[in-house]
């Protein structure tokens, strides 16, 4: 069994979440609703950048997708991870990802497209103006965090790159560097780590492909450079460091159901109906909240996002695609 550690946050922690604290009272408020270029808080955030190393990634919030639930501390956003590259405990990503190398970095578009092509990271990021979204993340494991990512819609790239008309689903592929992905030798997952999402599912606005959180570019553990964010499923779907984009016609055969078909879906949309074949999925534990005796929360359908998604759905039987 998992035992969760809940280290207390260090002072040097407590500035960008008071910073973000202040903002959402702001937004809470009205106060920003006008604001139409760099946030108040951008200045506090470079000036701990300064000291952190990773570049500010200045963005505009969305207040369409800014959630007010408390955020999920940077430590803990930074620390508690997985990316199974890495290792599979929860702190290896924080200790051996810094030696993974992130630039230059580009991203192969390949498939059903009219213009496939390797897009460098400086052409990703200038794409689409950069947006602060707030999003629940839920891992499959049964924690869930609230967490402040940077990032545009996928659907940017997408229509870029002119889907043709067999286009009916995405591949996200995972880089490899073995000399620093020591996890690489695990034989638990089928590597490159490979993730898919149906066309409509990778078109629909709250697809994040993302660069940042907490205000600068995405350290390492999180995904660097730039990672998959899809909030109304399970963590997994997430994929993160990605090389390859591969439009396809024929549903893709992800990681985790290569891995265990029976404990993981294609779909993967958090539905707390749906048991994992091992442990019930109707409630989380927020990490961050309380202790271990700390009681859990009730797991909303599709993480909370069904008034956005559940369309995407329809006259689908939810235990079946799972
Ligand atoms: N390449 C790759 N992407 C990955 C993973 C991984 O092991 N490898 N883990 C996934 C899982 S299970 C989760 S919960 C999220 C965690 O993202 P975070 O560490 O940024 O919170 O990343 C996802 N993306
Ligand atoms: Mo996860």
């Amino acid at each position: 069994m998992t035992r969760y550690k809940y280290p207390e946050p260090k002072s040097s922690e407590i500035t960008p979440q008071r910073v973000w604290t202040q903002r959402r009272q702001l937004l809470a408020s009205g106060t920003l609703m006008a604001a139409t270029g760099a946030l108040p808080f951008s200045s506090a955030m470079a000036q701990r950048n300064q000291q952190s190393e990773l570049a500010p990634l200045p963005a505009k919030a969305n207040f369409d997708y800014v959630s007010m639930e408390a955020l999920t501390s940077q430590k803990d956003v930074t620390t508690y991870n997985n990316f199974y590259e890495f290792g599979l405990d929860k702190a290896d990503p924080a200790k051996y990802a810094g030696a993974m190398k992130v630039q230059p970095w580009s991203v192969q578009i390949e498939g059903e497209v009219a213009k496939p092509g390797i897009y460098g990271l400086e052409d990703l990021l200038s794409l689409s103006p950069m947006q602060d979204r707030v999003y629940r993340l839920r891992c499959v494991e049964g924690w869930s965090m609230v967490i402040p990512w940077i990032g545009y819609p996928l659907s940017a790239l997408l229509s870029k790159v002119q889907p043709t008309g067999n286009a009916k689903y995405v591949e996200f592929v995972t880089d490899m560097q073995p000399d620093v992905m020591k996890g690489l030798s695990s034989s638990v997952i089928d590597w490159p780590y490979r993730e898919g999402l149906r066309m409509d599912e990778a078109m629909h606005p709250l697809t994040l492909l993302t660069f940042g959180v907490y205000g600068t570019v995405l350290p390492n553990q999180n995904g660097a450079p730039v990672r998959l964010v899809v909030p109304w499923k399970y963590g997994f779907k997430s994929a993160k460091s990605l090389v390859k984009i591969r439009v396809t016609e024929k549903q893709p055969l992800t990681s985790w159901v290569a891995a265990a078909a029976a404990e993981y879906g294609f779909y993967a949309n958090v539905n707390p109906n749906v048991q994992h074949p091992r442990w019930s999925q109707a409630t989380e534990r927020r990490i961050g909240e309380g202790g271990f005796f700390t009681p859990k929360r009730p797991t909303q359908m599709f993480n909370g996002y069904a008034d956005q998604v559940a369309s995407l759905y329809a006259g689908m039987d939810l235990t079946k695609n799972y």
